[in-house]
């Protein structure tokens, strides 16, 4: 198949899934033309089956907001024309979904009228934060109702959409996924580990884009407690709006010694081989990928039980999860399990199974093929 992907490619959940999705799609020996803004921030592959085709934006003075949405159907509109692609699979409804139905629109009356049939897959914030947002509600609805097929990347994103949004087009469920080769415990961990911490010390991570949703200042309100009872260092991956607040916190804490700030970082897989433990406290997750990619290496999660977590991580058994805001049972959790080094790398391995055997790239890529087809079928 030739198959457009847009996404955001900036460091983010959606971003990541989308651009993981085309790396695998062509692995499996699919086309894949992404169209974005830039290249996303995980597309490190010269994959001679993978194309990335920009969008850019012309300012004019008149443009105090540049509509990016319209030069991205243009653009959409355009790859599909001239690489001839069965379908477009678009990552986030705000603005992709709008922007792939008028590139359907445009084709479907060009003098030589051809079809896209396009994909959305929801992935949480478009729907319970920014979607849910009266001014984006009626557009996103419509262009959820006129997607040719739609998925969600939960029950939890499922159920919540066909509630907040009365949508009547069926949803699937297709879950997120981890490629379990790339992902996976570093044998090598205890020489990796020297870089960060002193043998006695865990390594406990958090990797997010840190927006408030996020909850960054729990995370190190959870290490400082930690650090107390076991000796351990936080690593944080990523960075947004919140950084500064949490380096405030780590320094009014006196922690700056125990605490790294990573940045945005590369190869994930590296950083999370070498993890002990990893903390999501958020507001709200429709997923949680991060952790999922921590599961498949082996490192159990402290998380809140929140929207799609309770799919993913199961209480006891690959992690832990709390109230959000209770920072207290998060910490007692994690000195529980980092205290218990046998019970520890029990829970890890059983993660990786459960990464394995429900998640895995290899079991969840060809349910996106069969969806494809059957949009393709009906389409045809
Ligand atoms: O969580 C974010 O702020 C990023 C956001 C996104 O859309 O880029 O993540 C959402 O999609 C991820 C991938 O499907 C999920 O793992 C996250 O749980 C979801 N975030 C929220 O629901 C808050």
């Amino acid at each position: 198949m030739k198959i457009g992907i847009t996404c955001y490619p900036t460091y983010g959940g959606s971003g990541v899934v989308g651009t993981e999705l085309g790396i695998e799609l062509a692995a499996r020996g699919h086309e894949v033309h992404f169209i974005a803004y830039q290249q996303p921030i995980r597309l490190n592959t010269n994959h001679p089956h993978i194309l990335f085709h920009e969008v850019t934006v012309s300012q004019y003075p008149l443009f105090e907001y540049p509509p990016y949405d319209l030069a991205l159907a243009t653009r959409m509109a355009e790859v599909a024309e001239i690489y001839n692609l069965d379908i477009l699979h678009v990552h986030y409804a705000i603005p992709h979904s709008v922007s792939a139905l008028l590139a359907r629109q445009m084709l479907a009356a060009a003098d030589k009228p051809r079809k896209l049939p396009f994909v959305t897959t929801l992935h949480g914030t478009d729907i319970t934060i920014v979607g849910a947002d009266p001014s984006y509600l009626p557009v996103t609805r419509y262009a959820i109702e006129n997607s040719d097929g739609v998925t969600a990347i939960s029950n939890y994103l499922k159920r919540r959409t066909v509630q907040e949004f009365e949508i009547r087009h069926p949803i699937e469920v297709i879950y997120n996924f981890v490629n379990c080769d790339v992902y996976k415990r570093n044998p090598k961990a205890t020489e990796m580990r020297s870089e960060f911490a002193d043998q006695n010390e865990r390594i406990l991570v958090h990797v997010s884009n840190f927006r408030p949703v996020k909850r960054l200042c729990d995370v190190i309100e959870i290490f400082d407690r930690v650090q107390k009872a076991v000796p351990s260092r936080l690593l944080l991956m990523g960075d947004g709006p919140e950084r500064s607040r949490a380096e405030w916190l780590v320094n009014q804490k006196g922690l700056r010694k125990k605490v790294e700030f990573l940045g945005k970082v590369d190869r994930i897989s590296e950083r999370l081989s070498i993890a002990d433990l990893i903390l999501m406290p958020s507001e709200l997750e429709s997923f949680g990928l991060a952790a999922l990619e921590a599961m498949a290496c082996e490192v159990p999660t402290i998380a809140t039980n929140v929207g799609g977590v309770p799919e993913v991580i199961e209480h006891g058994r690959t992690g832990f999860l709390a109230e959000v805001g209770d920072v207290d049972t998060m910490a007692r959790c994690a000195i529980e399990i980092l205290s218990d080094e046998e019970r520890l790398r029990e829970m890890g391995k059983t993660a990786r199974w459960e990464a394995q055997s429900r998640f895995c790239a290899s079991k969840i890529i060809p349910e996106y093929e069969k969806f494809y087809e059957r949009v393709l079928e009906r389409k045809a």
